[in-house]
């Protein structure tokens, strides 16, 4: 009885967070520079939501993109995004998480993230990753 009480108790809360009703957004922000992420190792909790904020200094288009990641919700602000999926073309994995930012552009992305670990993050531009624009998220459990 006491563990299905607890079990109930723990949906419910979830449900609230994924609805960012009582929970705070955890606010992130990454920015673009020379080819690297600032920072390039972030730790967000698991159950509460995230607005992570791409900030691009340079003067080539970059993104965020984590390639799988269990996440409760996903919204993107800016549809440029979208264009920029299309662009990415013969890729065949479609990142769970993914926002573009222009040179010079701020762009962001919501979400919240589910279960803990650590989890890669890059950027798609071709060449780009491999110059060095990777990092790792870690969620931590809440
Ligand atoms: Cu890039």
């Amino acid at each position: 009885m006491k563990s299905a009480g607890i079990a109930i108790f723990g949906f419910g809360a979830l449900l609230l967070g994924a609805c960012g009703g009582l929970a705070q957004p955890q606010e992130i922000g990454l920015t673009a520079q020379g080819m690297t992420y600032v920072p390039s190792w972030v730790e967000v909790d698991a159950g509460t939501p995230v607005k992570l904020t791409l900030v691009n200094e340079d003067a080539l288009e970059h993104d965020f993109s984590i390639l799988e990641i269990p996440v409760a919700s996903v919204s993107e602000a800016d549809p440029m995004s979208a264009e920029h999926e299309m662009e990415m073309g013969e890729s065949a994995m479609e990142p769970v998480l993914h926002v573009a930012a222009e040179a010079g552009a701020t762009n962001h992305v919501s979400f919240t993230p589910t279960k803990p670990g650590s989890y890669e993050f890059y950027c798609t531009v071709p060449g780009h990753k491999e110059a060095g624009m990777v990092g790792t998220l870690v969620v931590n459990a809440p």
